[in-house]
This record gives structure tokens, sequence and C-alpha cells, in this order.
């Protein structure tokens, strides 16, 4: 719940003099990693078993961020198959040195650190290089340029010491920057503030002659805090400093509405002003499901060292003239239609753990929709099922598609999923019951179980299926003609597709999907329209006729 003792916060403004609306990357945007050309701003963040991976944005003022491409988009870049969505490519660091970009990253297996590479391009929109593999364990890797051109990589690492769990353990090596290997002797740096309380996603500064290293602490949940060490030689030692955590919400209790503030880096500007960005969550009543978020927050430089947020010593939701931590009303972009000719990935659309361009593709040039083909692979499994989807990005939202299906047999069914990871999702499809009649469905599925929450035979034609979602419950709703009322075939409790009863670390992506197939299959499925709504001002109604499932699946 909003409480109303944060709303009285001052106007942040951005280095271009906007005010700031955080979190600047709404939805599934964690662990930013934020670097400046002239006046440009380049992001990236993690993209988990998502395909492509790594997008990356650019900005002008660090408050409006626009998708300008992804780091790995080609299938040989990346191998994701059989992982959960929440492992695969975790946290990034994208830098720039000598006219080129750097992004160095890794790939997660069973949330553990499985292989780190380091990829370059010369255009940050691409094409990037593929990946050249690091020789370095663990998670979290980043590159610091020192003054002498030498490049420093570091990275996060289960520590020797059994008294230090978790990523415990921050280690530097040199980056030979020709043959992009890790050369010299690897350095220990730190083992975190808190000691023994996961420190990872180190980042290294230079700033007056001292070297900072930055990292993440207390793990990615509501103990998250950014913490330090200085130096004054790049290899170390390290010292902590002693005003360790540097930014944390862990002490505003769970009424605060940002929660798991923590994983920084920093950015100067031209004019030489610092700004951070971090992760954060939004929770309602303890719980989020729009995953990590980017935050945008100011930095000053003291004598100890970097002040965030100073003077008031938390992130600021938005723009201080609202307490609500969902107040979307200012945003830009707040209807958001479906381009079925353009590039899925340039719209911020992605598909699980490898590219569906055969299964997902846009119809004839005077069809305007989006055919999808049914996969063998399911959603629950873990390879790549046919399903593209975009973030969700707003607590409140209305997603519609209007699709008709054709030929569709046995098991085969296609609609649209709120999907949190493998196990755990929702769906509203069209597919065909025993006695092979077409009816629409809503189904809740974990990793135990699959509940049909409705069936309602199908209306003839296309069908346009609707999900909203609220601060308390997703909504799965037909519309037989547009303009009618819907008719609800399901409420699902916010909560079931949130992190925190659900795991993982990854945001709920809505999307279309076509799967049940048991091989070549003639079945199509004709996405006409797909519309995600902010905030829609009409939630659908429930009609007479509906047969609802109201309460949580779980
Ligand atoms: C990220 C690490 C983390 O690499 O979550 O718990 C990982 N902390 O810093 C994935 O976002």
């Amino acid at each position: 719940m909003s409480d109303h003792r944060h709303k009285i916060e001052p106007l942040i403004r951005s280095c271009s003099g906007r005010v700031i609306a955080n979190p600047v990357l709404p939805g599934c945007h964690p662990d930013p990693s934020v670097c400046r050309v002239g006046d440009v701003y380049y992001l990236v963040v993690s993209s988990f078993g998502y395909y492509p991976g790594i997008p990356v944005y650019r900005s002008l003022d660090l408050v409006d961020w626009t998708l300008i491409g992804h780091v790995l988009d080609r299938p040989e870049q990346l191998d994701l198959d059989g992982l959960d969505v929440a492992d695969g490519v975790w946290a990034s660091t994208i830098r720039h040195h000598d006219g080129t970009f750097y992004v160095t990253s890794g790939i997660a297996r069973g949330r553990t650190g499985a292989q780190t590479f380091v990829v370059t391009a010369t255009d940050p929109a691409g094409p990037w290089s593929n990946p050249v593999e690091l020789d370095a364990l663990g998670i979290d890797p980043s590159l610091f340029f020192d003054d002498d051109g030498r490049c420093w990589f570091t990275g996060a690492r289960d520590a020797a010491e059994p008294t230090v769990t978790g990523p415990g353990e921050i280690w530097l090596r040199e980056l030979d920057l020709t043959t992009l290997r890790l050369v010299g002797p690897t350095h220990v740096l730190w083992h975190g503030a808190l000691r023994g309380q996961w420190v990872e996603g180190p980042h290294l500064y230079k700033r007056d002659g001292r070297y900072v290293l930055l990292a993440a602490e207390g793990g990615t949940e509501r103990n998250h805090a950014v913490t330090a060490a200085t130096a004054t030689t790049v290899t170390g030692p390290y010292v902590t400093d002693p005003r360790s955590p540097l930014l944390t919400h862990r002490n505003l209790g769970p009424g605060h509405p940002v929660q798991n503030i923590g994983h920084a880096d920093l950015v100067d500007t031209p004019a030489g002003e610092t700004w951070a960005v971090v992760l954060g969550v939004r929770p309602v009543d303890g719980t989020h499901v729009l995953g990590r978020e980017t935050f945008l927050v100011p930095v000053e430089w003291s004598d100890a060292g970097p002040l965030f947020a100073p003077g008031v010593g938390v992130v600021h939701l938005n723009d201080g003239r609202s307490d609500s931590a969902h107040d979307d009303s200012r945003r830009p972009g707040r209807v958001e239609e479906l381009d079925v000719h353009a590039p899925l990935a340039a719209q911020g659309w992605s598909s699980l753990r490898a590219p569906v361009t055969v299964r997902v593709e846009p119809g004839p040039d005077d069809a305007e929709v989006l055919v999808l083909v049914p996969s063998t692979q399911p959603l629950q499994g873990r390879g790549t099922p046919t399903f593209v989807a975009r973030r969700q990005q707003h607590l409140r939202f209305r997603a519609t598609c209007r699709l008709r299906v054709e030929a569709l047999t046995g098991d085969e069914q296609a609609g649209v999923a709120a999907f949190l990871h493998q196990d755990r999702f929702v769906t509203l499809a069209l597919g065909v019951d025993a006695g092979g009649a077409s009816e629409v469905r809503a189904v809740a599925h974990t990793a135990t179980s699959t509940r049909v929450l409705a069936r309602i035979p199908a209306p003839a034609g296309a069908v346009t299926l609707v999900v909203t979602g609220d601060a308390a419950s997703y909504t799965l709703a037909v519309e037989a003609e547009r303009g009618q009322a819907p008719t609800v075939l399901g409420v699902v409790d916010r909560a079931f597709l949130s992190t925190e009863v659900a795991g993982g670390f990854v945001g709920v992506h809505l999307g279309v999907f076509a799967d049940g197939a048991t091989g070549p299959t003639p079945a199509r499925a004709l996405v006409e329209a797909f519309v995600y709504q902010a905030d829609p001002a009409a939630e659908p109604t429930m009609s007479s006729g509906a047969q609802s499932a109201a309460g949580s699946p779980a």
C-alpha cells in the first residue's frame, strides 16, 4: 500500500532539467549499466531466458530511454536452450573506450554463473561481435578503463573462505584489449562491507586519484544495498567505505513504495554531475509482478566518496506530485499497438531462449496479421515455444489481442499469456474441446498444476482476448464482437504471478502464444491486433453469462 508519509518528496530534475518520473525504465529492467559518449547515454539490462539478449537503450537526458537494439541478436551468439527463465543472461556492464563499445556479461545456469564473455561494437545499436569467452568464474562482470588505457575486469565469485557466503568475493584481473583475454595475476579485492551477504554487481571508478569500488550487497530482495570500498591502487588493498551501505531502502520498512534498491552504476554528465542507475521494485501489499525496474538517482561527491540521493537518502518514486507508486498518468506511450509488419524485437518483444522467426511471421502484405504456428514445445517447457511477449510495465494495464484460428486439432491452442516463468503463467486461448468444438479456455499453470479456470464455446470468427491487471488481480475475458461487453473467464490474484509468491526474479511478460502441436501442423493463429494500454480507464465488466473462477488458483 502506498504510504502518505512518503508523498512529500522534492522534485528531482535530471541533467536536462526534466522532472524525473521513476522508474525511468518500468517493468523488468534489472541490473542497469550505463555509459556516456558525448551527449548520449547508453544503458543495458539483464534479459535472462529471453531472446534476443541484452537490450540496449539510448537517452539524451537519462530519463527518456529508447530501445535501439540488442547485444545478442544472432542465434550463434547465445544458447539458452534448457534454461530456467530466471537463468540465462544476468547482469552486464556497458563501457565505451577509444571508439569501441564493450559489453561484458554472463550466462547463469542453475542460478550460478556458467559462462562469462565480452562483446564489442562500434555502434551500440549493433551489430555486436560474437562473444569472446573469458576465463572468469562467477557473475556480474564489469570493466574499468584506467587513465593509462589499461582495462581491468572485475567480477563476483564464490569466496574460498566458507564464512563468506553467496558470491562472496570481488576479484580483478587485467583484460588485454588486443586479444580480449584476461592476463596477469588475479587480485582478490574485497569480501564486501557486510561480509557474507552476497557481495555482487561490482563496478570500479576513479575519482580524484582514488579508486572507488561499488557493489550490491544483501541479495537482490528487501535487504539489497549499495556498498563501497576504496583504494589508491587499482589492484588494492581496498578498504571498506565505513559509510556503507551508501544507499538502501531496507531500513524504510515494508510500507515504503520502493523496495530492493541496489546494484548501482554511475555516469557523469558532460557538465560534471553524477547520476546512478539502480534497480528497485514497487510492491503492492508486499508483492510485485513488474520485476526489478531501473531507477535514476542523483549522486554528489563528498570528500568521503559518493553521496547517493543527497539530502534525502531515498530513491524518489516519481515526480513528487503523487503518492502513488503506480501513478502512470503522466507517462508517455500509454497505448502501444503491435505493428505486425515491423520487427518484433525492435518493439520490445522477445521470445524464450531462441528466435521463433519461422513460427511467428507477419502475414502477406495485404493481410495485416501476425501468423503463429503452434509449437510442439509448451510454454511450461524449457525450449522455445511459439510465444512472443513484451514486458508488463504498469500495475494497471489492459492487453487486448484480436485473433482467429485455423485448423486447430487435438491439444493445439493459441491465445494470450501472462507469463512470469515456465512454472507460473496464465493463458487465455482458443482450442478445441473433447468433442472437437471450438472453445475459449482460461488456464492457470504452476509447476505442479494446470488448472482450467473456465471454458466456454468459442464465438465464430475472430475473437478479442482481453487480459487486464490491477492491484488486486489479473482478469481474463473474451469479447466476441468489438465493443461488446466482455465475458470474464477467470480472475487470478495478482500475487499468483508475483516474485514473492512464485519465486525467480524476472517480471511478468504479456504476449501471444500457440502450442500443443504434435509435429508439423497446418494449424495457424492469425493475430490481427495486439494493444497494450497502461492504466486503462475502462476495465472489462462481468457479463451475466460469465463463468468465473475468482480467487487464487495457487
Ligand atoms: C544479478 C545479480 C543478482 O546478476 O541477480 O541477486 C542477478 N543479484 O547481481 C540477476 O539479475
